[in-house]
């Protein structure tokens, strides 16, 4: 089955990761773990620089148009609106993304905006961030100055980036900012993100034409039993429970999964769960971000009493990260069943390679371009079984600052060289163009 004519190819970044710029805006949480924290990103990195996507848009745009995408997905730095999170508006920060929204309106590109996409603004740390209740009304604040400058314009809204990163990466696992590592702290946040999803997605209704697509983006991974043993089993179940039904459930259902909740029990905070019914707000679509399977064997290790395999087979990218395509449609057809979304976007899947750099003005990286294919099959395989996916946006349009790994994992269609900033379009790219234009 072709992909429907209809089908929306695109590709995304975020703002941490590419504009640089930070000089022109609030400081934000990864500044201050970049700077202050060098050991957590390796050569000490930071995204001071970035692609410096800020001053040189007009070319990324170019480039887009060149590709011929028909729609990108950026996320707004809140800093550089709110520099201090709430109160006064850093009016050239907003103009920023007024003028990004005008350029690729201009270049035939549809713009979709992530509200969130992990750069909380320090001032907010600093009053406990997420954990704290308030972040609720933060982020309901933020989101309505967004929308109204924005929302005549912008084609597609997504409140959060990866919500379970931002909790357990950041509070759990501590390889994020705040770099904290207390469960229950990480359910705090997580709970308010739900929440502020939910206070933000009416606010942004307001603010835009009807039939505005609202939706989330989710990082989600299909979990598979190491063996078809019943222990196995039940705790492939557990991590999915873990990872993909802990924001799953509320959004779509108003309520958390009861397995995780008796598992962490000791560790849950005393809050009101059944507030997190505000979360199942209806959205338009729900953004799925894909990259790899949890393959799961049963342990003794507590609170999950799981442990991941990699399969001994397994292809792998730069990142050590199982390439396993089946796994997207595996995700698709499941999430169709059990949550009904009205629409489903990828809104990010994409390979780091060791590409290599450009020789004169080519950038080989047949990996990438087989991963894509892959993909792409499989996503065609979740269309012909019922899975209304209706659009793909590649992670990502720029070789950019790929968090703890800094700028040393490339995940580009667009080569970036970090001295010149010069921008290389890869032979993955090219593929890319040459199968929008064909799906036209
Ligand atoms: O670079 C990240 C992105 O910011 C969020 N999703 C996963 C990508 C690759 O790690």
């Amino acid at each position: 089955m072709p992909f429907p004519k209809t089908f929306l190819w695109g590709a995304a970044t975020s703002s941490y990761q590419i504009e640089g710029a930070a000089d022109l805006r609030g400081e934000c949480v990864w500044d201050r773990f970049c700077h202050t924290w060098p050991s957590k990103v390796v050569h000490q990195h930071t995204g001071d620089v970035a692609c410096d996507h800020y001053h040189r848009y007009r070319e990324d745009v170019t480039l887009m148009q060149q590709l011929s995408l028909q729609a990108y997905r950026f996320s707004i730095a809140w800093a550089r609106v709110l520099p201090q999170g709430t109160g006064a508006v850093n009016a050239d920060g907003l103009a920023f993304y007024d003028r990004l929204v005008d350029e690729l309106l201009a270049a035939n590109i549809q713009p979709y905006a992530t509200l969130y996409h992990w750069d909380l603004p320090q001032a907010l740390q600093n009053q406990g961030g997420w954990s704290n209740p308030d972040s609720v009304g933060w982020f309901a604040e933020y989101a309505d100055i967004v929308a109204r400058k924005l929302g005549d314009r912008v084609k597609g809204w997504m409140t959060h980036n990866e919500p379970w990163i931002v909790a357990f990466v950041g509070h759990y696992y501590g390889g994020h900012p705040p770099g904290v590592a207390d469960l229950t702290t990480t359910y705090e946040v997580a709970h308010h993100l739900l929440l502020a999803h939910g206070a933000a997605v009416p606010i942004i209704r307001q603010n835009t034409p009807t039939n505005t697509p609202v939706g989330i983006a989710l990082n989600l991974n299909p979990a598979y039993p190491a063996t078809p043993s019943a222990e196995d089993v039940a705790a492939a179940q557990r991590q999915d429970g873990f990872l993909n039904r802990w924001f799953l459930d509320p959004l779509f259902k108003g309520h958390y999964p009861a397995d995780i909740m008796d598992l962490v029990a000791d560790h849950f905070p005393k809050l009101d769960v059944s507030a997190v019914q505000a979360a199942a707000v209806p959205i338009d679509f729900l953004g799925v971000n894909y990259y790899l399977r949890n393959v799961i064997a049963a342990s003794d290790d507590r609170p999950l009493q799981l442990r991941h395999i990699m399969p001994d087979d397994a292809r792998k990218t730069a990142l050590d990260w199982e390439i396993y395509p089946d796994g997207l449609h595996e995700l698709l057809t499941r999430l169709q069943r059990d949550y009904d979304p009205k629409a489903i976007y990828i809104t990010e899947n994409g390979a780091a390679f060791d590409d290599p750099a450009p020789v004169n003005g080519v950038v080989d990286d047949p990996l990438r371009i087989g991963y894509f294919k892959e993909h792409f099959a499989a996503i065609e395989r979740a269309l012909a079984d019922g899975a209304k996916v209706a659009g793909y946006f590649a992670w990502s349009l720029l070789d950019n600052f790929e968090w703890s790994h800094g700028y040393d994992k490339r995940f580009g269609l667009i080569h970036m060289d970090y001295q010149t900033l010069q921008r290389t379009p890869k032979q993955s790219a090219w593929f890319y163009r040459d199968l929008i234009l064909a799906s036209q």
